[in-house]
């Protein structure tokens, strides 16, 4: 009792009790198992089945960390190194192989054994329902574009609150709910990978609607718990002070934060977006009592996903009418010189962002229950760091975590309601473009060798700031 009065006395940053730390993952990044028990094809399994050499190394979302297979070992590790909490997806695609009708029993057990084994291991599971990963059968029919895709996500999200929704009290309906549009509909890196700025708005509202519909659900069906939504933001800097500027900043923020942040939290769009959707033509196909549904089932948590900000100054050219739409005709981004970057992954870093969204949330939604749902760093060749005793000394992760997490202690004691902090991600995972190129993990993969884990210095770091709940 003493040792920990004395320790906890030395802390310079020092978190409240019961703050949750760990790690954030998703099931087709860790997975592995792609094709076999019963598991259905969804996009990225298509995508990499027909341009193989769009993915780094040509490396494909079969060849992941193997989760699937050495889900007992991660989760004992995650226990190791300080985790008492983990956030995982479900596969919609292995849950439901044609995105609905019959569920698949082997994955209800995969599923089961892996929730037991975190609730016996003394990790809270978060579960995310929704990680980029669209079932095939119903990306036929256009995905996230057509309606019935809605209905067939609530179907997905009740089976699963029934199965698991007794072990697992925190429930997340999508992550990044906007990177699917972004990718698939503007700018070229998911699939569909259109460009169609039409269609990409009906995405949003789709995917806006079928979270405030699983959310209803998971209400009415009386279930004991929490459920919320993982958002990335980017908090939006104009480059000065000057009115061009900050009307520039102010609409990227509407686009790519407020967007999907009001609705969530708020229940309603906000007004700057509707007029230009408006004026522009884009207003997407609504049925009456979509609005309702929204207004009524806000989350009862946030998650926040943070790595960079966005930089943003006043349009420079004239609009070019030949051009597709995209939101930068309403803003251009700003290279601020001086800018501290991560090369590896062409991502500035700025610590201080994430304070700054706290306190927006504070201020502006309502102090709503939060943590930090991703945040991390990915760094290419990590090998070349690993020292002759086979750890990798990855300093540079523990100053991006620490420096981040100075600033969310600081939002702290100016009263915001975040809850925790989980690093972009346990172990080294397959990620949607880049492979295995950038590695983000606590801990390392080795796809030579039958995936062998080693834990990095920033897990063992990790492990004593959680046990400590600081440092
Ligand atoms: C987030 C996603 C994660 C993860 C991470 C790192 O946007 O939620 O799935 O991939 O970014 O990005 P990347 O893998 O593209 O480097």
């Amino acid at each position: 009792m003493k040792l920990k009065e004395e320790t906890t006395e030395k802390l310079q940053y020092h978190f409240p009790e019961g703050f949750w730390w760990g790690s954030s993952a998703s099931a087709t990044q860790t997975e592995g198992a792609a094709d076999i028990d019963g598991k259905g094809k969804n996009i990225w399994d298509h995508w990499y089945e027909i341009e193989p050499n769009r993915f780094f190394n040509a490396v494909g979302p079969q060849d992941t960390s193997q989760f699937y297979y050495k889900y007992k070992e991660d989760i004992k590790l995650m226990k190791e190194i300080g985790h008492n909490s983990f956030r995982l997806s479900i596969s919609w695609s292995r849950m439901f192989p044609k995105g609905k009708g019959e569920v698949n029993k082997k994955a209800v057990d995969f599923y089961n054994s892996v929730i037991d084994e975190m609730v016996e291991t003394g990790i809270e599971p978060f579960v995310n329902l929704y990680h980029f990963d669209m079932p095939m059968a119903l990306q036929d029919i256009g995905g996230w574009e057509n309606r019935d895709t809605v209905d067939a996500f609530e179907g997905y999200a009740a089976t699963c609150f029934q199965l698991f929704g007794d072990r697992v009290a925190k429930w997340f309906t999508h992550n990044e709910p906007i990177v699917p549009v972004e990718g698939g509909y503007l700018y070229n890196f998911h699939y569909p990978n259109i460009v169609d700025f039409k269609k990409a708005v009906q995405v949003g509202y789709h995917t806006i609607l079928s979270s405030a519909k699983a959310i209803k659900k998971y209400r009415d069906m009386n279930m004991d718990g929490k459920i919320g939504i993982i958002l990335n933001l980017t908090p939006s800097y104009p480059r000065s002070q000057n009115p061009a500027d900050l009307k520039a900043s102010k609409i990227a923020d509407a686009f790519f934060n407020r967007s999907f942040l009001d609705p969530s939290v708020k229940g309603e769009f906000p007004s700057d977006l509707v007029a230009i959707l408006k004026t522009e033509g884009f207003m997407p196909a609504m049925a009456a009592g979509d609005l309702d549904i929204i207004q009524q089932n806000t989350v009862d948590l946030l998650g926040i996903n943070y790595y960079q900000p966005r930089r943003v100054k006043a349009k420079e050219h004239a609009r070019n009418p030949d051009a597709p739409f995209l939101p930068e005709l309403y803003f251009d981004h700003y290279e601020m010189p001086g800018r501290k970057m991560n090369v590896h992954r062409g991502w500035e870093i700025y610590e201080k962002g994430i304070y700054d969204i706290l306190m927006n949330v504070k201020e502006n939604y309502g102090n709503i229950e939060c943590f930090i749902s991703e945040n991390g760093m990915g760094v290419e060749g990590e090998e070349r760091f690993r020292d002759e005793n086979g750890m990798i000394q990855d300093d540079y992760r523990i100053e991006f975590i620490s420096e981040h997490l100075k600033w969310v202690h600081k939002a702290i004691s100016e009263g915001s309601n975040v809850w925790g902090y989980h690093l972009w991600t346990f172990m080294d995972n397959w990620s949607w473009s880049n492979a295995y190129k950038n590695r983000y993990g606590f801990v390392s993969v080795n796809l030579e060798k039958d995936a062998e884990r080693t834990v990095k210095k920033s897990g063992h770091w990790f492990k004593k700031v959680a046990n400590m709940n600081g440092f």
